[in-house]
C-alpha cells in the first residue's frame, strides 16, 4: 500500500483532530442504526490516540466491544473528477467505515492501513459524514488472538495472551486523499550492487502497478542528498544503474527517491509518485548477517509503542524522541515488537540507517505461555479447532502478506519476524508453521526469514527452526528461571547456547529479547531482583556471554522502555524491564549499555571483522 504523499497530481488532507465519539455498550449500534444520523453524544475522543486512558472512566477503559467515532468531512471544490479516498494508517483491532448510510469498508487487522473509497459518496464542495466503528475485540480466528469471557455478572472481559495492554483506537492518522482516476497503486524495488573499480554500480529494478486507462511509465532516480537525477528510465517493469552508488549503510542511512510519472500518450502528466529507497544488500552466511557484505552485529532494543495518556497513539514527537535515545545509547537496531509499527517511525529508521527487525501482529499463539509466565492455569492445546486454527492461520498469512506489502521497500528492514514466541515444539506448530515461512519468502524473496523462540523450546524440543534462515532467542535466565542466581544462569543460558550451535551449525543467533522487571530509583548492595543495581548485574552476566560466542550476532535488551500491561500478579503498573522509564528517563542499566554498545559500535558495523576461512 502507498504512502499519503502530497505531489503535483495528487492532494492529501489530514483528517485528525476531536471527533465525535460514544461507546457502544451492548455493541448493537450498527443495528441500530447510529450511522445514520448525526451521533447521540456529548462526547469527542482525539484521533490518533487509545481510547483506553483518556477517559475518567473505569467502564470506558475496560470496554470490551465497540467505539463509534463520527466527524464530518469537507470536499474541496476544487477536487474535480478523481478519485477520493479515506486513509486509516491503523485502526486497532478491526473497522467498519460509513460514509452517510453506507457500509464503504470493513478491515480486520489492527496495525495495517487501509483505504476506503469515499468517490462515489461525496459532492464537489459538500460534507460527508463519516463514521468509523472500532472493534477491540480479539478471539482465535485474529492475529494476535484472544478470547472472550463471559464473567459470572455478565460482563464481557476479554482475555488475551500476550504481554502489552489491549489498547484501542484510531491508533495513526486518517487522511483523505485525492488523485488522478487513472494512477500508480502499487511500485516494488528491488536493488543489487556490483562493484568495480570505480566503485560500486547500483543496480535498481521496478514493478509498477496502476490502476484506470493505460498509460505510459517515465522514471527518473533522485540522490536524496543532491536532490538530482543521477538515471532515468521508462515502463512499467524495468531497471536502471547508478554509478559510483551511495549504499544505504546503518548508523547513516543514504536514500535514493524513484520518481513515477503516469503520462498519456503526448507526455502529459496524469499521476506522479515518488518512492523512497536505498542501494544495499543484506545476506546470511557462515554464522554471519551480512549487510553490503560486512558482518553486522546488531545492538538494540525490542520496543513498544506506548506512551501515557496516548497508549499506542502516534505522535512524531514520541518517535523522535525514542530514536534520539536509541543514538543516544548506541543502539544501531531495534525489532518492531509485537506488531508493525507506524509508518513515521519506519521512514525515520530508513532515513537514519536504523537497521530493522520488522514483526508482524503474531504474538500469543503458545497457549503453553500465557498458562505459565504470565500466570493463567487452564492450558488448552495451543493448535486445535477450538483455539488456533485454519482461520488463524489464514489471517496469519494475510498480515504477514500486508507487512511485506507496506514495508518491502524500506532499507531499513533487513529481517521478517513472523512471529514471537509462537508454540513451536509440537507436529502442530511445524504444521502451522511451514506454509507460512514459505508465504514469508513467497512474498519477499531478497530478506531472510526468522521467528523468535521461547524459552519453552530450546534445540532439543524445538521443531521448526530449520525452516528460517536465522535463530532469534527470547531468554530470561537468572530472571523468569533461576531468579537472582546469576552464577547459575549464566551456566545455563551457556549450555543452551552450545546446544543451539551444535545442533544448528551455520545459522546466525540473535537475542531478541532477556531483561530483568527494575523498579527505578529502587537500589540493594545484594543481587536483589526489581533493583536497578541487579538489573546491571543481570546485564553484564549477559553480556559476558554474547561475547564468548562468535555465532551470536546481535543483542537486543528487553525492552527499550517500561510499558503498560494488563493488570496481574507479576505486572506493577505494567512491565518494568526497560532500560528507560515510560517517561524516557534512563535507569542504571542505560548508562552500562550506553559504554557497553558505543564501544562495540566504534569497530563500525559491530564488533567483529569478517572470519578469515
Ligand atoms: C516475553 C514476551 C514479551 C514480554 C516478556 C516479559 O515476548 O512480550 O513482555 O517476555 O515477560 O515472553 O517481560
Amino acid at each position: 500500500m502507498l504512502a499519503p504523499q502530497l505531489t503535483p497530481t495528487r492532494t492529501v488532507l489530514p483528517l485528525d483532530g476531536m471527533w465525535r465519539f460514544r461507546v457502544d455498550w451492548n455493541n448493537d449500534g450498527i443495528d441500530a442504526g447510529w450511522q445514520n444520523s448525526r451521533l447521540d453524544t456529548r462526547h469527542e475522543m482525539a484521533v490518533p490516540a487509545s481510547v483506553n486512558d483518556v477517559f475518567a472512566d473505569e467502564a470506558v477503559r475496560n470496554h470490551v466491544g465497540c467505539y463509534f467515532y463520527q466527524r464530518d468531512v469537507q470536499i474541496p471544490m476544487e477536487w474535480g473528477d478523481r478519485q477520493i479516498v479515506v486513509r486509516f494508517g491503523s485502526v486497532t483491532h478491526h473497522a467498519v467505515v460509513f460514509a452517510g448510510d453506507t457500509e464503504i469498508t470493513r478491515f480486520k487487522g489492527g496495525y495495517m492501513p487501509f483505504e476506503a473509497d469515499l468517490t462515489a459518496h461525496a459532492t464537489l464542495g459538500g460534507t460527508v459524514r463519516l463514521t468509523v466503528v472500532v472493534d477491540n475485540r480479539l478471539d482465535y480466528t485474529c492475529i494476535p488472538p484472544g478470547r472472550i469471557n463471559i464473567l459470572g455478572d455478565g460482563r464481557r472481559e476479554q482475555e488475551y495472551l500476550h504481554d502489552f495492554y489491549n489498547y484501542s483506537g484510531i491508533h495513526r492518522s486518517v487522511h483523505l486523499i485525492s488523485r488522478p482516476r487513472t494512477h500508480v497503486s502499487d511500485v516494488t524495488i528491488t536493488t543489487d550492487v556490483t562493484a568495480g573499480d570505480a566503485g560500486a554500480t547500483g543496480i535498481v529494478t521496478w514493478d509498477i502497478t496502476a490502476e484506470g486507462e493505460p498509460a505510459e511509465v517515465t522514471i527518473t532516480i533522485i540522490d536524496q542528498r543532491t536532490d538530482e537525477p543521477v538515471a532515468t528510465g521508462s515502463g512499467h517493469a524495468g531497471s536502471a544503474t547508478i554509478t559510483d552508488v551511495n549504499l544505504w549503510t546503518p548508523g547513516v542511512g543514504g536514500l535514493y527517491d524513484l520518481e513515477i510519472r503516469l503520462v498519456d500518450q503526448d507526455g502529459t502528466l496524469i499521476d506522479l509518485y515518488r518512492q523512497h529507497f536505498g542501494v544495499r544488500t543484506v545476506e546470511v552466511a557462515h554464522n554471519q548477517f551480512l549487510i553490503n557484505g560486512r558482518p553486522f552485529y546488531f545492538t538494540g532494543f525490542g520496543m513498544h509503542e506506548d506512551h501515557e495518556t496516548v497508549g499506542k497513539g502516534h505522535v512524531d514527537a514520541h518517535v523522535l524522541q525514542d530514536m534520539e535515545l536509541l543514538s543516544w545509547i548506541g543502539a544501531n537496531s531495534l525489532r518492531t515488537s509485537h506488531y508493525p509499527y507506524s509508518e513515521q517511525w519506519m521512514d525515520y529508521c530508513d532515513r537514519q540507517g536504523i537497521v530493522v527487525i520488522d514483526e508482524t501482529p503474531a504474538v500469543g499463539l503458545n497457549l503453553g505461555v500465557a498458562g505459565g509466565i504470565l500466570g493463567g492455569t487452564e492450558v488448552p492445546a495451543t493448535f486445535g479447532p477450538d483455539t488456533l486454527n485454519d482461520q488463524t492461520q489464514a489471517q496469519h498469512k494475510l498480515e504477514i502478506e500486508r507487512l511485506i506489502a507496506r514495508d518491502k521497500n524500506r532499507p531499513s528492514v533487513v529481517l521478517w519476524s513472523i512471529a514471537n514466541e509462537p508454540e513451536s515444539q509440537t507436529d502442530a506448530s511445524r504444521e502451522y508453521f511451514a506454509p507460512l515461512a514459505q508465504a514469508a519468502r513467497d512474498a519477499d524473496p531478497t530478506r531472510p526469514v526468522g521467528f523468535v523462540n521461547v524459552m519453552l523450546a530450546p534445540y532439543d524440543r524445538d521443531k521448526i527452526t530449520d525452516l528460517f534462515d536465522v535463530i532469534m532467542l527470547n531468554r530470561y535466565y537468572g530472571w523468569y528461571f533461576q531468579t537472582g542466581d546469576l552464577a547459575n544462569a549464566e551456566r545455563e543460558m551457556r549450555a543452551e547456547v552450545e546446544g543451539w550451535i551444535t545442533t544448528h551449525p551455520g545459522k546466525p543467533i540473535i537475542f531478541t529479547e532477556f531483561g530483568a522487571d527494575t523498579v527505578a530509583g529502587l537500589h540493594s548492595i545484594y543481587h536483589q531482583p526489581w533493583t536497578e543495581d541487579f538489573q546491571v548485574a543481570y546485564h553484564r552476566m549477559n553480556s559476558r556471554v554474547f561475547d564468548a560466542y562468535d555465532e551470536i550476532i546481535g543483542e537486543q535488551m528487553w525492552n527499550f522502555a517500561d510499558f503498560q500491561t494488563k493488570v496481574g500478579i507479576v505486572r506493577v503498573d505494567g512491565n518494568k524491564k526497560g532500560a528507560f522509564t515510560r517517561d524516557r528517563r534512563p535507569k542504571a542499566v542505560a548508562r552500562y549499555l550506553r559504554d557497553r554498545w558505543r564501544k562495540l559500535d566504534a569497530a563500525a558495523y559491530g564488533r567483529r571483522e569478517p572470519k578469515q576461512n
